[in-house]
């Protein structure tokens, strides 16, 4: 009928990004506030990003979600968080063309369903949440005309998933861990957009597209509960370690950034081992990769001996993200890869994805 017939849609996309200082703890669950600062850095949307369609319309009887194609549930409690955040800032929406206005007080009433693509693999620990939640809340966001800037919709989209709120924002982005018992104040804000260190690239060696077998927030509960030394990183070594990240990427200092980068992925892996029981997201792949950087770094190839040219950098899976200081070692450094580390099967084929930071 004409009444019911009309869609409204909004389609959005957003980058994953790559922590260099980790989240890992939170000290509320269900808000989602971390019990540190993390620092990241947003990729280019080209390589490994969320595509998300969101549509409302009265013909929809409730809300529902479709993730590569497949429909998952939204009854979790995140997804509901997030939504309503949301509504409760949307606004009066009007489609002249079509003759259709969806009035502020109306959209408690009204259903969306909502499209999600990842163009790279879902959980394998390639933060395939951060990109999809802060896609789903920048599109959400649009599509109820919701005015608020993008640091209220980072604490939103944080409420989704820890690492979301980084990606509303290109470059290198901090999370700040807020003090706020509400989480008002737990917000991600660009320390340095996109073209400031636009030498840097980035090459993901997907060791396995597997998904992973401990999720992170059931990882970093463990740790939290269980961890001796998760505490002094979050106390000691990272409010250290933040400032000295900002100093390096503000004077777009290689050796001191490479130097911090493998520092906090060892420390993130060190503490996810002293969790009981122990988590392992390297396999034996990923320690041989680290091994061969650190080879590499006194052989011929590095034609500055001696200053790092490459920083590793794993998450929560055995996938390394290696950051080259430039295109050039980038290059040489893909070719030895390809050379020491072949794709091994038919699925790994398309082993390594090379992104350039935005
Ligand atoms: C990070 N990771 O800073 C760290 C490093 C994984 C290792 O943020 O529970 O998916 O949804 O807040 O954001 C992964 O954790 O966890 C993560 P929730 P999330 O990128």
């Amino acid at each position: 009928d004409g009444v019911k017939s009309w869609v409204m849609a909004v389609t959005a996309q957003t980058p994953t990004n790559i922590a260099v200082i980790k989240y890992w703890g939170k000290r509320d669950e269900s808000l989602i506030l971390p019990i540190n600062d993390s620092i990241s850095i947003t990729l280019d949307p080209a390589h490994l990003c969320t595509t998300t369609s969101v549509a409302v319309s009265p013909s929809f009887t409730h809300d529902r979600m479709w993730l590569n194609g497949k429909e998952i549930s939204l009854s979790g409690g995140r997804f509901q968080n997030c939504l309503r955040e949301l509504r409760s800032r949307a606004n009066d929406v009007e489609d002249v063309e079509k003759g259709v206005k969806i009035a502020k007080k109306d959209w408690d009433n009204m259903h969306v369903h909502i499209v999600s693509y990842n163009n790279f693999p879902t959980a394998a620990g390639l933060a395939s949440s951060a990109a999809g939640l802060a896609c789903l809340v920048f599109s959400l966001a649009k599509l109820m005309n919701v005015k608020e800037d993008h640091s209220t919709l980072s604490a939103i989209a944080r409420q989704g998933s820890g690492s979301a709120c980084r990606s509303l924002y290109g470059g290198f982005v901090k999370w700040i861990m807020g003090k706020e018992e509400n989480g008002s104040d737990s917000i991600a804000v660009q320390l340095a957009d996109e073209k400031h260190w636009d030498d840097l690239v980035i090459i993901i060696a997907v060791v396995s597209s597997r998904q992973k077998e401990t999720s992170s927030t059931s990882g970093m509960r463990d740790t939290v509960e269980t961890s001796a030394l998760v505490e002094h990183r979050a106390k000691v070594v990272v409010p250290k370690r933040i400032i000295q990240m900002e100093e390096a990427i503000k004077n777009r200092d290689f050796p001191a950034f490479a130097a911090l980068t493998c520092a906090d992925s060892n420390q993130f892996h060190a503490v996810a081992l002293d969790t009981c029981p122990p988590i392992f997201y390297m396999n034996d792949t990923s320690h041989r990769q680290v091994l061969f950087l650190i080879i590499s770094r006194v052989e011929k190839w590095n034609r500055f001996e001696g200053t790092p040219q490459v920083a590793y950098t794993f998450d929560a899976g055995p996938n390394a993200v290696l950051i080259s200081r430039d295109r050039k070692t980038a290059a040489l450094l893909l070719q030895r890869l390809l050379f020491y580390f072949p794709p091994q099967s038919e699925t790994d084929l398309n082993s390594y994805v090379i992104g350039d930071k935005t």
